[in-house]
Order: C-alpha cells, then sequence, then structure tokens
C-alpha cells in the first residue's frame, strides 16, 4: 500500500545526511575512495583529481584497497558514532572499478552489516551491474544527469568522449550513449526500489537553461531527489579540457537553477560537494584527520 511504501522510505532516509534534510544534522557519512578509473571524460573534470561529479574538485584523495577501506571504516565508526553510511564517490566511477567497488561493499556487508551503502555514478554501467547492485543491498544511488538532449548536442559539450565496450566513442554519438544507459540505469534501480539521487552540474552557457527539461525527466523516471550543484572551476584545474572559458557558476546561478528545477520532484539543498574520502558530518568534513592516519599496508 501507499503507506507501507512510505514507511519504507523514511526507512531508507531517516539516517542518510544526503536524502533527508533532517537527518544531515545527525548523521555523518564517510567516502572510501576505492574507485580510481573513469569510462568517461567529463569535460568539468581533470583525473588528477577527484571525481568531480560528487566532489569538490581540486582535491586528491588518498586511494585504498577494498580491505584498507573496510578497516578505515571500522576504526571511524568506532570514532564516530553518528557514521551511518559509507559511500563510494570516486576519486573515479565506482562502476568503472566494478571488482573493487564491489570487494569492498561486499566487505562491509559481512563486517559492517548495520551501515548503509551508498554509490555515486556517471550512470554508463548500472544496467551491467544492477544485480550486483541490489545483491549488497545498495540502497541508494546517484547518478550524475547533466543533459537530457536526446540529439546529443548539449552533452557533446559535456563529454568529450565515452569509453564503452572496448571503443571511445566521440561528440554526438558518445553523447546519445551515455544518455541512453543512463535512463536505463535509472529505470533499473527505480524499479528494484532502489532510492535514486540525480545530480545534476549547473554549467552556465552549456545546460543552464536546459536543467529544467533534466528536471522534468527525473520526476518522470520516479527518481527520489535531485541535486543540483554548481560546477567550480579552478585555475589548476581543467585547463586542458573544454570548458576553460567556463567561470564557477555563482551563488545568484545557482539559485535560479534549483528554482527552475523545482518541478516536483524533491530538490537537495543542502549538498557539500564532498571529496572521495571525505568522514563525518556533511558540514564538517574531517578528511584530513583520517587521511594522516594510515590504513593502508604500507608492507
Ligand atoms: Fe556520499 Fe553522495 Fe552517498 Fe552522500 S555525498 S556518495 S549521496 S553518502 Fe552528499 Fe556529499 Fe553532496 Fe554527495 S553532500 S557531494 S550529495
Ligand atoms: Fe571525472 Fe567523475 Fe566525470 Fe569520470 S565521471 S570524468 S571521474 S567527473
Amino acid at each position: 500500500t501507499q503507506n507501507e511504501l512510505h514507511a519504507s522510505i523514511m526507512q531508507k532516509i531517516n539516517n542518510h545526511p544526503c536524502y533527508s534534510q533532517d537527518a544531515h544534522q545527525h548523521y555523518a557519512r564517510i567516502h572510501v575512495a576505492v574507485a580510481p578509473a573513469c569510462n568517461i571524460q567529463c569535460n568539468y573534470c581533470n583525473r588528477k583529481y577527484d571525481c568531480s561529479n560528487e566532489s569538490r574538485p581540486g582535491v586528491t584523495s588518498y586511494k585504498l584497497s577494498p580491505e584498507e577501506a573496510v578497516k578505515k571504516v571500522l576504526h571511524v565508526g568506532g570514532l564516530i558514532q553518528q557514521l551511518s553510511v559509507v559511500g563510494i564517490a570516486g576519486p573515479g566511477d565506482g562502476l568503472a572499478n566494478p571488482k573493487q567497488t564491489f570487494e569492498t561493499f561486499s566487505l562491509l556487508k559481512k563486517y559492517a552489516p548495520d551501515i548503509k551503502l551508498c554509490l555515486s555514478t556517471n550512470g554508463l554501467m548500472i544496467h551491467k551491474h544492477i544485480d550486483e547492485i541490489a545483491k549488497y543491498n545498495i540502497e541508494h544511488v546517484t547518478v550524475t544527469l547533466n543533459s537530457v538532449d536526446e540529439t546529443g548536442e548539449i552533452g557533446s559539450k559535456i563529454y568529450p568522449w565515452v569509453f564503452y565496450e572496448h571503443k571511445k566513442h566521440r561528440g554526438v554519438e558518445g553523447a546519445k550513449l551515455l544518455l541512453e544507459k543512463q535512463l536505463l540505469g535509472i529505470q533499473m534501480l527505480v524499479e528494484r526500489g532502489i532510492l535514486v539521487k540525480v545530480n545534476s552540474v549547473l554549467i552556465p552557457g552549456v545546460n543552464d537553461e536546459h536543467l529544467p527539461f533534466v528536471a522534468r525527466k527525473v520526476k518522470e523516471l520516479g527518481v527520489f531527489i535531485q541535486n543540483v550543484m554548481p560546477i567550480i572551476s579552478k585555475p589548476e584545474y581543467g585547463t586542458k579540457f573544454g570548458l576553460d572559458g567556463v567561470p564557477s557558476a555563482t551563488h545568484k546561478q545557482l539559485m535560479k537553477a534549483q528554482e527552475a528545477c523545482d518541478v516536483n520532484v524533491k530538490l537537495m539543498r543542502h549538498c557539500r560537494q564532498c571529496r572521495a574520502d571525505a568522514v563525518g558530518l556533511l558540514g564538517e568534513d574531517r578528511s584530513d584527520e583520517f587521511f594522516k592516519e594510515s590504513f593502508a599496508d604500507k608492507s
């Protein structure tokens, strides 16, 4: 029934700091940076740094093996009582590194069964891994969806290439392929009752006017929450790539875009654009504290 559905959703979000505005003051998340590779190129991403679909660009996270990641989660869990969620959000794409990602989730399920699992991805490979996502009871998946333009025109300005099935697909062709797989993946997640968050990066002059169409599609697909986040440009970052001239989105531009996207789909307004090894409450990133402590086997 409608009531049962509501209760099960509340159960899933009540201690997830990103899916619930109320929870973010009380519950903490940890990101484990186990996924270095990526299978697409976003023009706003410099691969030396974290995946900018979920993260603040310009920081380099400390990479961990699945075993090291679990050690870190158990250690941090003992110190931060509000820890409720473990996320994999880079530094590349979780599903471009399926071995590391699912090994980590499998170990977490075994050694930290009470913690919620969360995954962030560009969406290209969800359809190939949907069974594993369900198997490890990953209740929360974030997909970055910056364009739903079927001609691939807008997408091609954001994604110069997409690597899929041993081939690099460039320009419009790559953008269309990515969109097709993203929509398929989101549909599959929703069908399985997995809560989907869509991140949309606001890139002024590229997709700002288009974002309300993304919001409408997101609503139609049954996505739980949308997070419109501003592109952050840094001098040391993105200079090689195609969005050189695009400055960071301003607060005003973000407010305007969020307002335009407010089409009945829940809108996240408390995102902190966390790094791929973030630790703590959303507002108080403690990654540096735990960065210094080494969880990697040096032997
Ligand atoms: Fe991490 Fe992302 Fe899961 Fe949250 S972050 S993988 S959904 S547990 Fe949250 Fe950070 Fe914003 Fe992400 S505030 S960048 S939305
Ligand atoms: Fe960078 Fe993430 Fe895009 Fe990959 S998906 S290119 S890591 S922003």
